[in-house]
Order: C-alpha cells, then sequence, then structure tokens
C-alpha cells in the first residue's frame, strides 16, 4: 500500500494516556460510585431496563484488579457517520486487550452493526491494527446505519456474539447508535446462558458534538471536524476580503445541533453564524432569518464592503417554526402511510396526495418552497426516522431569498449594493481528517477505557474520559451507565427510550462569547485565520482543545 509521507509519520506517534490508565495494568483499579437514575421518565426506563438500570458510576484509580488478565475476546462495531479517531479507539481497545493477556482476540464486525448481526467479521491482528493507527477514515472496518430494532435482529446478535464466544461487544457510535448500545446490553442480560452474559460498552463518537453531558466532555472527532472546517472558513474569508465581490454562505454539518457552526464562528469571525437552537427560542421565521442577514449585508454595503461570509447550522430548518411543524407532519406520514407515499411516484403528484395529509399551513409551507428544496424535505429518512438535513440545500434557499428582499430593498431605495453570493457546504471534507493530537489522544483513551469496562466486568456503560482541558495525563477515565443519559421522546410515531441528544444551550458560555461579539463582526471585517491542524510544532499550535471545551470546562 503506498502512503503519503505524513501518514507514515503520524505511524510513529504515540497517543498519551490518563496516568490511570498508564500504570502497570493489574494496578488499575475501579472505583464505583452510588446508584444512578436516568435523566427523566425513571419509572418507564427502569421497567425497559429491567437488569441494567441505574448502575453506578465507574471511575479508574489506582488499586488491585484481579480480573484484568483475563484472555478475553472482543467485537468492535464502528456505527454512523465517520469521524476523526475511529481507527485510534480500537487502537486504544486492541493494546489494552494485549496487554491484559497477549491471547485475548479482537474481532471487528464489517461494514457497522449489520456486520453483527449477520456474523461479518475480519479478526483484528498486529499488522492489520498498525497501518491504521493514528489515522482518520473509518476504512479499517467499514460503518453503516443499520439500527439493530427487531427481535429477529436482536436474536442474530446474540447467535453471532455466541458463536464467537465473545466476552463484550464495543459499539462505537453516537447518540443512536449508543442507545442501542443501551438496548443490546439489556438485551444480552435477559437471554445470554446465566455465568456467560456478553457485556456491551459504547463509546463516544460523532462530529456533531452532541452527545455530551456532565461526564462526556465531548464527543470523539468533533476536535478534528471543526478545526477542519474553520481552515476551510479561514481561507474563504481570505478570499472574501481578497477579491472584495462574494458573499458566502457556508452550511455546515452538524444535524441538528450547532456546536460545530458555533465553534468555527468562534475560531473565524465571520459576519453572521446563525444558531438553530435560538432561532427556535425565539422562534424566528424564515423571512426574518433573512431580514438578519440583508441588514448585516446593506450596513457592510454602507462601508463599501459588497462581501461576507455567512455560517449556516446544517439542522437549521428543523427548527424554524414553521419548518419544524413541516417537517414532523411529513415524518408522521412517511412513517405510517409509508408504502402510500413511495406509490405515489413524481414529485408533484406526492405534493397534491400530500395536501391531503398534511394541516394547511404545513401544505403552504411546502408549495411556498423552491421546487427543488421542496422535493429534499421529502427524500428518505435515516434508518432512526430523521429527516437527512444534509441533504436539504439551506445556503441555496437563503440566497435566494435574500436576493429576493434585496432586490425589493433596492427598487425601494433603501439599498444601492451589489449582492454576489456563492454557496458552500462543508460536512464529508472534516470526516476523515486525520485525527488531531487531542482526537488521537482521546480516542486511545476512551478504547483503552473500554477495555478496562470489560475486563472488570460491566455492561452497559459508556467509555468515558474527564477533565479534557488539563493535560493528558490529568485526564479522568471510567465509564457512565448508559441508562443514566436516557429518556424517553416520541420517535417513529410513539415514545421510545433515547440517549438525549445535547444542542447548544444559550445560557452556555460559547454561546454567550458569540453573542458578545457578533453585532461587530456583523458589520466590520473581524475575520480570523486558524490555518490549518499542525500535527509537530509547539504545544499552543498542536494541542489546544475547541473553544467550546474551553469555554465550558476550563475552571
Ligand atoms: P453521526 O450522528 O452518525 O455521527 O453522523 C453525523 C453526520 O455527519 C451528520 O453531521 C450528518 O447530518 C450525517 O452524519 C450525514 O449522514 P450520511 O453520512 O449518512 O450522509
Amino acid at each position: 500500500m503506498e502512503i503519503s509521507a505524513l501518514q507514515k509519520a503520524r505511524y510513529a506517534y504515540t497517543p498519551k494516556l490518563p496516568a490511570s490508565l498508564s500504570r502497570e495494568i493489574a494496578g488499575i483499579g475501579v472505583e464505583l460510585g452510588a446508584p444512578t437514575e436516568s435523566l427523566a421518565d425513571q419509572k418507564n426506563l427502569r421497567e425497559l431496563f429491567k437488569n441494567t438500570y441505574g448502575k453506578p458510576l465507574a471511575t479508574f484509580v489506582q488499586g488491585k484488579n484481579d480480573k484484568i488478565g483475563r484472555k478475553l475476546a472482543v467485537g468492535v462495531i464502528l456505527s454512523g457517520g465517520q469521524a476523526p479517531g475511529g481507527h485510534n479507539v480500537i487502537a486504544g481497545l486492541f493494546d489494552g486487550l494485549k496487554k491484559g493477556n497477549p491471547e485475548s482476540k479482537l474481532y471487528g464486525f464489517l461494514r457497522g452493526p449489520s456486520g453483527l448481526i449477520d456474523n461479518k467479521t475480519v479478526e483484528i491482528t498486529p499488522a492489520f491494527m498498525d497501518e491504521y493507527r493514528n489515522t482518520g477514515g473509518f476504512d479499517m472496518i467499514g460503518s453503516g446505519r443499520t439500527k439493530i430494532e427487531t427481535a429477529e435482529q436482536f436474536a442474530a446478535s446474540l447467535a453471532t456474539a455466541q458463536k464467537l464466544a465473545l466476552d463484550a461487544v464495543v459499539i462505537i457510535g453516537g447518540d443512536d447508535s449508543n442507545t442501542n448500545a443501551a438496548l443490546l446490553a439489556e438485551y444480552f442480560e435477559a437471554h445470554g446462558t446465566s455465568g456467560s452474559k456478553i457485556q456491551v460498552i459504547g463509546c463516544p463518537k460523532t462530529i456533531d458534538g452532541d452527545l455530551k453531558n456532565e461526564y462526556i466532555e465531548t464527543s470523539f472527532g468533533f476536535d478534528t471536524a471543526v478545526k477542519t472546517y474553520s481552515e476551510l472558513i479561514g481561507n474563504i474569508e481570505r478570499d472574501a476580503n481578497s477579491a472584495k465581490k462574494y458573499w458566502h454562505f457556508i452550511k455546515l454539518m452538524g444535524r441538528s445541533a450547532s456546536h460545530i457552526a458555533l465553534e468555527c464562528a468562534l475560531q473565524t469571525q465571520p459576519n453572521i453564524c446563525l444558531i438553530s437552537e435560538e432561532v427556535e427560542a425565539k422562534k424566528l421565521s424564515l423571512g426574518q432569518i433573512v431580514d438578519q442577514i440583508c441588514d448585516s449585508v446593506t450596513k457592510r454595503t454602507a462601508n463599501k464592503e459588497n462581501f461576507g461570509v455567512v455560517l449556516i447550522p446544517e439542522g437549521l430548518v428543523e427548527f424554524i417554526p414553521e419548518m419544524k411543524a413541516l417537517i414532523a407532519e411529513l415524518n408522521d406520514v412517511m412513517a405510517h402511510d409509508a408504502s402510500e407515499f413511495a406509490s405515489e411516484g413524481e414529485f408533484l403528484i406526492k405534493i397534491d396526495w400530500l395536501g391531503k395529509k398534511l394541516s394547511p399551513a404545513s401544505t403552504a409551507v411546502l408549495k411556498s418552497l423552491p421546487p427543488e428544496i421542496a422535493e429534499q424535505f421529502l427524500m428518505d429518512r435515516d434508518p432512526h426516522g430523521n429527516v437527512q438535513v444534509s441533504r436539504i440545500e439551506t445556503e441555496k434557499l437563503l440566497i435566494g431569498m435574500v436576493e429576493k428582499r434585496l432586490a425589493g430593498l433596492k427598487a425601494a431605495g433603501k439599498y444601492s449594493g451589489s449582492f454576489s453570493a456563492l454557496g458552500h457546504f462543508f460536512g464529508y471534507e472534516g470526516r476523515c481528517a486525520f485525527p488531531s493530537n487531542f482526537d488521537a489522544d482521546y480516542c486511545y483513551s476512551l478504547g483503552f477505557s473500554a477495555f478496562v469496562l470489560i475486563a472488570s466486568g460491566l455492561t452497559g456503560y459508556l467509555s468515558s474520559v474527564r477533565n479534557l482541558c488539563a493535560p493528558a495525563a490529568q485526564w479522568i477515565a471510567g465509564g457512565v451507565p448508559l441508562t443514566m443519559m436516557m429518556n424517553m421522546e416520541q420517535r417513529h410515531g410513539s415514545q421510545k427510550p433515547v440517549i438525549k441528544k445535547a444542542l447548544v444551550e444559550l445560557d452556555g458560555a460559547p454561546f454567550k462569547a458569540l453573542e458578545a461579539a457578533r453585532s461587530t463582526w456583523a458589520v466590520k471585517t473581524s475575520f480570523l485565520f486558524p490555518g490549518a491542524i499542525q500535527y509537530f510544532g509547539p504545544p499552543e499550535v498542536c494541542d489546544q482543545p475547541t473553544k467550546t471545551l474551553k469555554l465550558e470546562h476550563r475552571r
């Protein structure tokens, strides 16, 4: 295999571990806290997770661990969208297993959870592992979005795990995949042969940054993805400031939450950064959002600056009240009348048919959209029932509406500038970058922690590494019970147990930092150019966590 110079250099990088995990393996003890409760809906969740509800928090400390040297067989799954650092989670898990007992085995399930259902595996050998250390991507074993949900799928998963004589399965995924991990842990506890119950451990992955809480400070991949996008945004800002002729509308991945857009704004200081959670809280209509953008455009024109940068979170449309209602109604129709919907064929026929199913207000909103955008609202949902926001071209929708509004202002003599806009979407560009030093270290530590949780006999936990603004040696490693992060939510038309998504908090320090600066940025060019991720060099350039993490956790 031909490899780049950087890939070769990254093979030689040794990820840092917290002190609690770098000691001699038999000295890694586990301290268990008091029983825990779920975030909400305790009664329902206790009932649904009879065997795994309410486990104690686990923290790794100096101590004696008699179980850690057992010979183990573990299977690992990469689930959902790619996020930089996934290979290092596998590396941490692999190295932990081999350190515990050189005869332990690690299997990779191919192409996501379906690999577990269909028993498609590869054994991870030392040579195979070495090809992927500190590299981006999930190509080592592939990923997928299959959801384990039917009785047959759960039974097939158990059969595979038993056939391979597994002690545990590790699921590396986001909120939906870890909800699946919680369900699988419960199923294995309820159905496994007594004495040989198969454990399930999750690891917090997603560039979206929305799998976080008191014990999970950030999901892995967020750090590298936002730094990659910020580099690109900074480059575009410099181009805009050089040519002085374009407004750039940049949609940023992140699904529902605006963490990525917010962090990129703090790193690059664009003219405008929309935050979906604020749009929802203030019940801003699409028209009001367009007004905000036009206000900045007209003020900058007055300063002879007919250029600028607007950041748009991917999930924005789901938070604009009239669009949110439309999407919710569409989701229900598509869940309950799926075959009828599919058989309606042509887009225009579908729209007519939907007119009979949707409320008059939602029908009007759908019909008011440019047809190519309306069509994007009707595309297939993902296996978890979510609308695929990455495929809705919000940046184009906003450009079109701003152009129209400015034309009106011009006709009324209230605007005299020129407006030429370009749309961009940054998403896939950031998901498979070489993990930053932060993500390389964090992921390796998460994988190693997953091993210690397994070796200590625990199940139904999410691997957790905290205190991330401190040097790696001071990170605090352990596990958080999956049920502790759950509540009940409406999915596919009924109430389901799910891990709660963390959205941007409007009283949180990162949003406050944006709020304090944005009126200046909207008018005055204040661009900041972070440049490319650096892997080698001074710590203030190479080893800084995100601004979000620092604002939320630096004491
Ligand atoms: P996960 O939640 O699985 O980590 O995926 C994140 C994400 O990158 C979102 O930001 C984006 O909306 C979605 O995946 C795109 O999905 P796909 O890769 O299936 O196109």
